[in-house]
C-alpha cells in the first residue's frame, strides 16, 4: 500500500513536469508515421510517443515478448532495449512504465550475460558499470538466467531471469 502511495505521488509529480509525453500505439510506429517533435529552438527532440531523458529517448512497449524478440522490436524502431547508467535514469524508466501501466510489471531492459556467464553487457554497446540488483540477484538460478528484467520482487529492482520469459520492455534511442 505504501509503495502505491509513493507511486501515485511520483506520477503526480511527473504529470506536473510533463516528463511523459505523447502516446502512440506500436502499429503506428511500425508504419513509420511518427513525426519528430520540434523543440523550442527548432531542433529535433524525441519522436512522438517517446520520452526524453538526458540525451536519449525512451519508450515503453506494452506487448510481452522474449528478451531477444523485444530487442529486435526496439531495433526495428531505431533503438535497442534500454541501457541504464544511474539511479536517476532507472527511476525515470520505472516512472515511465508506471505512468503507462499504473503499476510495476516485470519489464525487460538491455542487460544480458549470454555470451559469458557473469559478464554483463548492454545490447546498445554501452559499458555495464551501474547496476541496481534486487537483494540476492543476479543468481543465475538453475544455471539459466541470462537476461535482465526490472520491477522484480518486493524491491522492484533488477533480476536475471530466463531470456525466453515474456515481458513488456523499454526501448531507448539516441536523440
Ligand atoms: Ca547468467
Ligand atoms: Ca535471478
Amino acid at each position: 500500500m505504501a509503495s502505491m502511495t509513493i507511486f501515485l505521488l511520483l506520477i503526480e509529480i511527473n504529470a506536473v513536469h510533463g516528463l511523459v509525453q505523447g502516446d502512440m500505439n506500436d502499429q503506428e510506429l511500425f508504419n513509420g508515421t511518427e513525426k519528430r517533435n520540434k523543440g523550442t529552438k527548432g531542433q529535433s527532440s524525441c519522436p512522438s510517443g517517446w520520452s526524453n531523458y538526458g540525451s536519449r529517448c525512451f519508450r515503453f512497449i506494452n506487448t510481452a515478448r522474449s528478451w531477444a524478440e523485444s530487442e529486435q522490436y526496439c531495433l526495428l524502431q531505431g533503438g535497442n532495449l534500454a541501457s541504464v547508467h544511474s539511479r536517476k535514469e532507472f527511476n525515470f524508466i520505472q516512472l515511465l512504465v508506471g505512468g503507462k501501466t499504473g503499476g510495476f510489471p516485470e519489464t525487460w531492459i538491455g542487460g544480458y550475460d549470454l555470451a559469458q556467464e557473469g559478464l554483463w553487457l548492454w545490447s546498445d554497446g554501452s559499458r555495464f558499470i551501474f547496476s541496481y540488483w534486487n537483494h540476492g540477484q543476479p543468481n543465475n538460478f538453475q544455471g539459466n538466467q541470462n537476461c535482465l528484467r526490472f520491477n522484480y520482487g518486493a524491491q522492484k529492482l533488477w533480476d536475471d531471469v530466463n531470456c525466453t520469459a515474456a515481458h513488456f520492455s523499454v526501448c531507448s534511442q539516441r536523440m
